[in-house]
């Protein structure tokens, strides 16, 4: 059964709202009401859009409607995230152009977004792979090489050799591509980085200043991990190489009874040639580096490794301890090289035994009869002992201690590590924004020009990955003089990673237009930072860390005036079919187009919303969406009803139906404006008005006056419209002759709601003597002099002495007496 009515309804109001740009704004500080910018993550472009964007753009959508209804003036903007390797690999696989087939997933998610009648300001619509777009993030790139955060070195790389290119340390998940799934190879190449690193405690500090869900913050603190140590120095016996290692227990040193190189530590080969060991040595490197697998360092996994036949000096007691090349030292982290203190870490210690190694427990537990006395590994803090002149410290004081005497004796120093890595922006792919960088004999690497962007990416017939950028055959376009000396020079063909181009076009929004610069500084000073952000948990670490980076660079440069991009955020929960994830390859995805087709878009808005705490994921379910359905259809039918009985009559006296009515709504209004602002309970505001719906079908047959019956409808209507714009507005249109969103939000009347009333449990030593009657939430005094104006109580206490009075709000209060 299709939802003609509906769609007509939608329709008309769609065309409404497009003829009359109802949701744009213009940049005008002097036009009065608090500027708010809601933002949903823009969506990536490649295919079409899924029910998990509905509920992304639906979720925002309530939030930008409720605040404008509440006076703001809202920045609420959309643009598409156009570039990439989905997109291009799309576009491999049908044989489109990947311009062509982007521009038709852009053209099927606007369309979409405005049959679901999002409130979108169109004149800010921007997409990243436009040149006019593009020809800022180039120039933003620019602005990091400048300052030496944009930089080329060589470095051992993950490669995808499905893909043919360079994948982030982000995009490995689990040793394959997070795109195609295919196992990663390590190689050498020249790459762009940004200087992420150099931002690390700076992007922790920022971390207080907003208002995130703290498991994403959790999530990013982790991914940056910060740990706090010292840096020791060995020097190898036979050959007097110095190696150096970062350790979060320098307190432990005395307890270091070997050493661990990473497989892929440069050194390890050559440290091990002309040793008996060589061959096996060479052996094991050549398995590690085949198998990149990230759960290589987990605890719980079989330790493997190989012995070097070389040694070097532990600087605290000048022990000869032998070197080992094992898989569960990571080269990404710290310097790629451990102490290893068997009695104190568990993975040493699993080591340890798996290698008949020594070990030395050179911590005492403080408590001697806490679970971990005598059992090693044990982890934990306590007091020296087989540690020379240190023993007897605490491990916080030894730390401090063995970390300054080994600075005096230039055998390392305080130091912190990070987990963040330098982010990897180069890619040898074709639909990317070209890098605005020229090699030149002579020169080196140029700039190009500021006056010269946008670098235009070339329209070249043969896009498909083959190892090298497909940019590098395009020669008219690599070939050009150099803007410094006017010589040969080429082009740099890597485009950059498509996070780069998503990293900022929050601030493009705010000044979408202007050609002269990326943005106006006091464009940015209106609307920034973004007020509420929306989107997935899956970007609770990448883009969200990449953003925050860039906003910080820019601010740094005087470019942005925030150095928080997003002051709150939320995260929605992901909808599943029968409990699983919704895939072409399972053959489950419920398609928002076939939804609305047959239900309107309302209709499916409200069930998305209504599934659950927008938060958490829901399964998605045919009834559930019916039952919404069955409730639009009949707020509708009660609409047109009302709207054509004018002031019939009321049947005998219907004021204390009216005021019963009267209340339900101010308590509908509390409720559902309580929801929207305390935590995104959509889920309940939706219920409410089904409640209220409920109620006037009640009083309705009571014989309840039109008047009150309208009121209660328009209000309902009113409290849907963030969720359900059309049919709100046609229902508030009927009702009042007036547009639901150029009204305000809603305002109880609390005075009815004020006498609302309870009735109290009045006990004496908690035995009950009566019940007195208060006004709901009366406080404690309220409740306690009505409990005296009762004859039983009174009688009750009448000679004896009070101890204390016990109320328990809206419902009983207790005398105790002795
Ligand atoms: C000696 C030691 C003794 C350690 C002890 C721990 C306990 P977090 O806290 O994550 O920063 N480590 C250092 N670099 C490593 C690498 N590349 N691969 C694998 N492990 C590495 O961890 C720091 C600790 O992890 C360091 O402190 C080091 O082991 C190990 F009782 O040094 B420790
Ligand atoms: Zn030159």
């Amino acid at each position: 059964m299709d939802a003609p009515d509906f769609r007509e309804i939608d329709k008309k109001w769609q065309d409404i709202w497009h003829r009359e740009r109802t949701w744009q704004v213009s940049n005008n500080l002097t036009e009065s009401g608090g500027a708010a910018y809601v933002l949903e993550m823009l969506p990536y472009t490649s295919g079409e859009p899924h029910i998990g964007h509905l509920k992304n753009y639906a979720v925002g959508d309530a939030v930008a409607h409720f605040m404008r209804r509440n006076g703001r003036r809202v920045l609420h903007p959309m643009g598409y995230d156009a570039f990439g390797l989905p997109a291009e690999n799309h576009a491999i696989r049908t044989g489109k152009h990947p311009k062509e087939s982007t521009d038709e997933s852009i053209a099927s998610f606007a369309r979409q977004f405005r049959e679901w009648g999002i409130s979108i300001d169109w004149s800010r619509e921007l997409a990243t792979h436009q040149p006019s777009y593009y020809r800022w993030t180039q120039w933003i790139f620019l602005r990091l090489f400048e300052k030496g955060l944009a930089y080329r070195k060589n470095a051992a790389v993950k490669w995808c050799p499905k893909d043919a290119t360079v994948l982030a340390n982000e995009q490995v998940v689990g040793g394959r591509c997070e795109r195609c799934g295919t196992e990663v190879e390590a190689r050498q190449l020249e790459q762009w980085f940004f200087r992420i690193t150099d931002y690390a405690d700076r992007l922790l500090a920022g971390l207080h200043e907003i208002e995130w869900p703290e498991h994403v913050k959790t999530m990013q603190r982790n991914w940056i991990g910060r740990s706090e140590g010292a840096e020791v120095i060995f020097s190898c016996v036979e050959t007097g190489e110095q190696y150096h290692v970062f350790t979060t227990r320098p307190d432990t040193l005395f307890g270091a009874t070997f050493f661990v190189l990473a497989p892929e530590h440069p050194d390890v080969l050559r440290l091990a040639a002309g040793t008996p060991q060589e061959e096996s040595v060479r052996e094991y490197v050549n398995q590690a580096l085949r198998s990149t697998n990230d759960t290589r360092g987990a605890a719980d996994k079989p330790k493997t490794g190989v012995f070097l036949g070389r040694h070097v000096i532990n600087p605290a007691n000048n022990e000869h301890i032998p070197v080992y090349a094992a898989d569960y030292v990571l080269m990404e982290y710290g310097t790629g090289a451990v102490m290893a203190v068997p009695a104190h870490d568990e993975r040493d210690y699993a080591f340890a035994r798996a290698f008949g190694l020594p070990i030395t427990q050179v911590i005492t537990p403080d408590d001697p009869d806490g679970p971990a006395a005598g059992q090693l590994p044990y982890t934990g803090a306590g007091t020296l002992r087989s540690s020379g002149e240190f023993d007897g410290l605490t491990s916080a004081a030894a730390g401090a201690a063995i970390t300054s005497w080994l600075a005096a004796e230039g055998a390392g120093c305080q130091t912190v590590s990070y987990k963040l890595r330098d982010w990897l922006v180069s890619r040898q792919r074709y639909w990317g924004c070209p890098i605005p960088i020229v090699h030149c004999q002579s020169c080196g690497l140029v700039p190009v020009p500021d006056e010269q962007l946008p670098v235009r990416l070339p329209d070249i017939e043969d896009y498909a990955p083959k190892g090298r950028s497909p940019l590098a055959s395009a020669d008219d376009w690599v070939n050009v003089t150099c803007p410094a000396c006017g010589g040969h020079a080429r082009r740099e063909t890597d485009t950059m990673d498509t996070f780069v181009d998503s990293s900022w076009y929050f601030l493009r929004y705010c000044d979408p237009t202007n050609t002269e610069q990326a943005w106006d500084f006091n464009a940015l000073a209106e609307w920034m930072p973004v007020d509420q952000y929306i989107g997935g948990i899956e970007h609770a670490i990448l883009h969200l860390l990449y953003a925050r980076f860039l906003t910080k660079v820019l601010y740094d440069l005087g470019k942005v005036p925030v150095a928080e991009p997003f002051a709150k955020l939320f995260t929605q929960g992901m909808i599943t079919k029968d409990g699983a994830k919704m895939s072409k390859s399972r053959g489950n995805v419920v398609s928002p187009v076939r939804i609305v087709k047959h239900y309107g878009a309302d209709t499916a808005r409200c069930y998305v919303l209504f599934m659950g705490p927008p938060d958490t994921g829901a399964d998605w379910s045919d009834e559930g969406i019916e039952g919404v359905y069955r409730f639009l259809r009949r707020l509708l039918r009660l609409g047109r009803e009302l709207a054509e009985t004018t002031q019939a009559p009321a049947a005998g006296d219907t004021h204390q139906i009216d005021t019963g009515l009267n209340r339900k709504v101010a308590e509908t209004i509390v409720r559902v404006t309580e929801s929207m602002t305390q935590k995104f309970a959509f889920n309940i505001s939706i219920a409410a008005v089904m409640e209220l719906s409920n109620s006037v079908s009640r009083a309705q047959r009571d014989g309840a006056s039109p008047a009150a019956l309208r009121h209660a409808v328009a209000t309902g209507a009113s409290l849907l419209f963030p969720f359900a714009p059309h049919i709100s507005s046609e229902v508030y249109e009927l009702l009042t002759g007036r547009r639901v969103w150029e009204d305000s939000w809603p305002l109880a009347d609390m005075t009815l709601l004020a006498s609302e009333t309870k009735l109290i449990v009045c006990q004496v030593n908690g035995k009950v003597r009566d019940r007195v009657e208060v006004p709901a939430g009366a406080d404690d005094a309220v409740v306690e002099s009505a409990a005296r104006a009762s004859q039983a109580v009174l009688h009750a206490l009448s000679d004896s002495t009070l101890l204390k009075t016990v109320v328990v709000r809206d419902k009983l209060i207790n005398f105790v007496v002795r």
